[in-house]
């Protein structure tokens, strides 16, 4: 072959090769992110480990009370779904604080919420994953295990957050998501109306958002209804929280015109859905500590 076109062929190739790694280093490879669009409830939220009333009272009040009493909890501590980020968290404080006598049950938030009950009934001991805003640490006499070493971390704040270019593509969406927070009173108040309904969730909180008129025009502001303005996915996990805040908004949502699904899934898979645009919004990121993990891949 000619050496001219070697040349030419070899500094195309060098060429081209440039230009992919200026276009890597400029970040063009990596996924969009998702993008913050609220913050439903501020600092309000709190996780750790629970215990009846009636175990603190016999002297066990701290996560380094656990291992010396392990066979009063056979050696378990009930925890929820394996995506959840208080399931690290308890792995956490289990080296943490030692507690080798221990290991962490993978369930569901309602199986967790099952066996503590029976527990209160038989007046058992039993050490559970919980966390608030929850009803259930308003209506079973429990409490939580003091956390000097901060495993469970502090104050939380929940946010929503949708997948890359939502925020840009729609800004009446935006504006209401931005509006869409709770205060602690509000939140509890809305949890608590579902749990005390004998209707489904999604009839419970329609009742509450119609009849709290001043919240709802608060979050809706200046958006009126106006047809068919698209499709919005909303993703959840099947937690009293996530329940709450993507049913309500649901609601609101179809109030303005938006036609809207919910979808429960695994948290892993929430935030992969997320952020590769399967679904468009969540309403149940849990910030700084517990989610940490999943914003630490995608945000
Ligand atoms: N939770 C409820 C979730 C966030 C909402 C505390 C169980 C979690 O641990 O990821």
């Amino acid at each position: 072959m000619d050496r001219r076109y070697v040349k030419i062929g070899a500094l195309a190739a060098v060429v081209i090769l440039l230009g992919v790694g200026v276009y890597l280093y400029a970040g063009g490879s990596e996924a969009e992110k998702i993008e913050r669009t609220g913050i439903v409830l501020e600092d309000g939220a709190k996780l750790g480990l629970m215990v009846p009333q009636h175990t603190f009272d016999k002297g066990i009040t701290s996560i380094s009370d656990l291992e010396a009493n392990a066979g009063d909890f056979k050696g378990k501590i009930i925890g929820i779904d394996s995506g959840a980020g208080i399931m690290e968290m308890a792995e956490n404080a289990i080296s943490d604080y030692d507690l080798s006598s221990f290991e962490l049950t993978t369930s569901s938030e309602a199986a967790m919420l099952a066996a503590l009950e029976s527990a209160l009934t038989a007046g058992e001991d039993i050490v559970v994953t919980l966390w608030d805003p929850h009803w259930a640490t308003g209506t079973y006499s429990i409490k939580y295990l003091e956390d000097p070493k901060l495993s469970f971390g502090e104050a939380e704040s929940i946010e929503s957050w949708a997948r890359p270019g939502l925020k840009a593509e729609d800004a009446v969406l935006a504006g209401i998501m931005e509006r869409y927070t709770y205060d602690i009173s509000e939140f509890s108040g809305l949890l608590a109306h579902i749990e005390n309904s004998s209707d489904s969730v999604a009839v419970a909180a329609r009742e509450w958002l119609d009849s709290n008129t001043a919240i709802k025009d608060r979050w809706l502001g200046d958006a009126e209804h106006q047809s068919d303005r698209g499709e919005i996915r909303i993703g959840l996990v099947s937690w009293a929280c996530a329940m709450g805040t993507s049913n309500v908004l649901k609601h609101l949502l179809e109030y303005v015109g938006y036609e809207v699904t919910l979808s429960t899934m695994d948290a892993g898979v929430m935030y992969t859905g997320l952020s590769n645009g399967d679904i468009d919004l969540i309403t149940t990121a849990w910030v700084p500590l517990t989610h940490k993990h999943y914003m630490n891949m995608y945000a």
